[in-house]
């Protein structure tokens, strides 16, 4: 895949847009997708060596997916990669893991900035980077965006992985046939997916709003349901064969993590998120962090949770 792919524009420009909800925002309006943050000078090289002399690490390259068009209550998550990056590079902390990886090591990531797409094709466009990504022997780490996007992401994984486990942490289920006549919204990604056979299993952790037609929903397509109210679930994360990590945010009580679009009290810790990423048993090839929405945030504090969280999985891809 060219770099012209993604897109380049000025840093700076999700500063001045962020003052604004998205439908007023003088910067992001028309434009969406071309708002991010520049393409950093991560040299690859470091990587691709490494995954040339047969090194069995993976090498986990992020993706911004600035896409909120299929959100059915408030939009906004499209502005979110910048800032999980910016929070991420925060001199308020080190650039080390909690499992004991250093981040800012030349070649740990690498980092093909944000996908630039209109509302009509972002899907083909999101599934076909993707899919770029993975046949170059990378494993992307994907930044939302509303939840919507993890459909076309995985269908691009179960096109090289027919084995996938999907471990899906999120309060909600996500497995509406259809909300407000969308089959493609936030809320119906994983009855996609499961509708398709895009995963040998899907696990979901922290769940604690299903309602008559997602239980339903769930028991016809044998997902694995780990309620929030049975947690912990440390047991359940064990997985073989390729596993794909999608972490809504909004899996986090609002108290940690205000800055989303729908709030659900009794939700994790960001404790509890991060012991049960660690418990995670499976090579993690790949990964999202969804529903991050700045426009909701208070004092940045979910972007910095937010990028805590992505981290913690980078560590653990690294590690292998
Ligand atoms: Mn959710």
């Amino acid at each position: 895949m060219s770099r012209s792919m993604f897109s380049k524009s000025a840093f700076g420009s999700w500063a001045r847009a962020s003052r604004y909800p998205p439908s007023q925002n003088p910067t992001l309006r028309g434009k969406r997708g071309r708002v991010g943050y520049p393409v950093p000078k991560i040299s690859s090289l470091e990587c691709y060596t490494r995954a040339r002399e047969g090194s069995t690490r993976t090498m986990p390259t992020l993706l911004g997916i600035p896409f909120d068009a299929n959100s059915s209550y408030l939009r906004g998550t499209a502005e979110a990669p910048p800032k999980i990056r910016e929070a991420m590079r925060c001199d308020a902390s080190n650039k080390w893991t909690e499992s004991g990886i250093d981040l800012g090591a030349a070649g740990a990531f690498a980092d093909a900035g944000d996908l630039a797409l209109n509302d009509s094709t972002a899907f083909t466009a999101i599934e076909a980077a993707v899919g770029a990504l993975l046949e170059k022997g990378e494993s992307p780490v994907l930044l939302g965006g509303d939840h919507s996007i993890t459909y076309p992401i995985v269908k691009a994984f179960a096109a090289r992985h027919p084995d996938l486990t999907v471990i899906h942490f999120d309060a909600h289920p996500d497995l509406y046939d259809e909300l407000d006549g969308n089959r493609l919204s936030h809320a119906c990604p994983f009855a996609r997916i499961m509708e398709e056979g895009l995963a040998k299993r899907l696990v979901q952790v922290g769940i604690r709003t299903m309602n008559g037609h997602q239980r339903e929903q769930a028991a016809r397509f044998g997902v694995e349901v780990v309620e929030m109210r049975s947690l912990p679930a440390y047991d359940r994360l064990k997985a073989r064969g390729p596993v794909y990590v999608t972490l809504d945010i909004d899996v986090l009580d609002p108290a940690f993590a205000p800055g989303i679009s729908h709030r659900e009290p009794g939700g994790m810790s960001v404790r509890e998120a991060i012991t049960h990423l660690h418990a995670i048993e499976g090579k993690i090839v790949g990964a999202d962090v969804v529903e991050f929405n700045p426009v909701q945030d208070v004092a940045g504090v979910t972007a910095t949770v937010a990028a805590k969280i992505l981290k913690e999985i980078l560590g653990k891809m690294i590690a292998g």
